[in-house]
C-alpha cells in the first residue's frame, strides 16, 4: 500500500483520488479484510496531503461499507460479509463449515479442563453436581480473521481430556467413537464483554450473535453443550421456509 503515490494516478479533487487510492487497494488485496489503516495525521504526511482530505476519503469510504471504525482502536478495512448461511440445516463443524468454503479454519485454545458442572450444564447434559464436566473455550478463526467464540462443555466419558483436543473438536470426539447426529440451536442476541471484543476485535458492548447448541448422540443422549458468540458483522443467521403442505 503506498498512499505516497496516489496523487499520481488521476485527477479530481484530492480526497476522490485518494479515496480512489484506496479503492483499489482494498479491491486487489493490498489492503486486506482487517488490516488498520494508519491514523490520519501519519496518512496525511504519507500522501502530501491535508487531515482534512484524509478525514474526507475515509468519511466516504467508510458510509461505502468497505472501512469501519472502531472507537478507540482505529480505522480497519471491513470484513466482506459471508452469507454464513445454514439454511439446509445440517450439523457442521466450524472447521469443515469453513473448508467448504475454501478458508482455512484456525483456533486459539483459551482454556481447556475439567470443572464442577454449573446448574445449566448439569441439565443439559443430565450430569451430577457431584462429577465433572469437560470444558474447552476458543477463539475461531477464518483464514487468520476472529469469527467467533466458543465455550463447549461435554460429559467427561465422551470428552475424557479437552486440553487434547488439537484441531476439530468434533473429529476428536469422532475419533474416540462418539457421533453427534443431531442437535438444537437456539439463537438469540447478547453484548460483548470487554476482554471478549478485544478477541473479536469488536467493541465491548457491540452485539453478537449468540448460538447455543445442544448435541445428541443417535441414541437421544445429551453430550454437547455450546455457547458459542459470533460476530454479527461477518454471520447471518439464515432459515429456510416452507409452507406446510
Ligand atoms: C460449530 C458448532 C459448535 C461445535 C463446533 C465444532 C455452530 C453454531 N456451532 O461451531 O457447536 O462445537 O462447530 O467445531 O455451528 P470443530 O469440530 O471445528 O471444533
Amino acid at each position: 500500500f503506498h498512499p505516497d503515490t496516489w496523487f499520481r494516478e488521476g485527477h479530481g479533487p484530492r480526497y476522490e483520488q485518494l479515496y480512489r487510492h484506496l479503492v483499489s487497494a482494498i479491491a486487489d488485496g493490498t489492503l486486506r479484510p482487517e488490516t488498520q489503516i494508519p491514523p490520519e495525521r501519519e496518512l496525511a504526511e504519507l500522501a502530501q496531503v491535508s487531515r482534512v482530505t484524509v478525514r474526507k476519503a475515509v468519511a466516504q469510504l467508510v458510509e461505502d461499507g468497505q472501512l469501519e471504525q472502531r472507537r478507540g482502536a482505529g480505522t480497519f478495512v471491513k470484513v466482506p460479509k459471508a452469507r454464513l448461511d445454514n439454511s439446509r440445516s445440517t450439523l457442521v463443524s466450524f472447521t469443515d463449515y469453513m473448508r467448504q468454503r475454501g478458508k482455512v479454519p484456525t483456533s486459539r485454545i483459551l482454556s481447556a479442563g475439567l470443572h464442577a458442572p454449573t446448574p445449566a450444564e448439569q441439565q443439559a447434559l443430565g450430569l451430577m453436581a457431584s462429577g465433572r464436566v469437560a470444558r474447552i473455550e476458543r477463539l475461531r478463526s477464518a483464514d487468520g480473521v476472529p469469527m467467533a467464540l466458543e465455550y463447549s462443555s461435554w460429559p467427561t466419558d465422551i470428552l475424557p481430556d479437552p486440553e487434547a483436543v488439537k484441531g476439530s473438536l468434533y473429529d476428536h470426539i469422532r475419533a474416540l467413537g462418539h457421533v453427534p447426529t443431531h442437535a438444537v440451536q437456539r439463537v438469540s442476541a447478547a453484548n460483548l464483554k470487554v476482554s471478549e471484543a478485544q478477541l473479536l476485535h469488536m467493541e465491548a458492548g457491540q452485539a453478537v450473535l449468540r448460538i447455543d447448541r445442544t448435541g445428541y448422540l443417535a441414541s437421544g443422549r445429551p453430550v454437547e453443550f455450546t455457547r458459542g458468540l459470533y460476530r454479527s458483522d461477518i454471520y447471518d443467521f439464515i432459515a429456510e421456509l416452507r409452507l406446510d403442505a
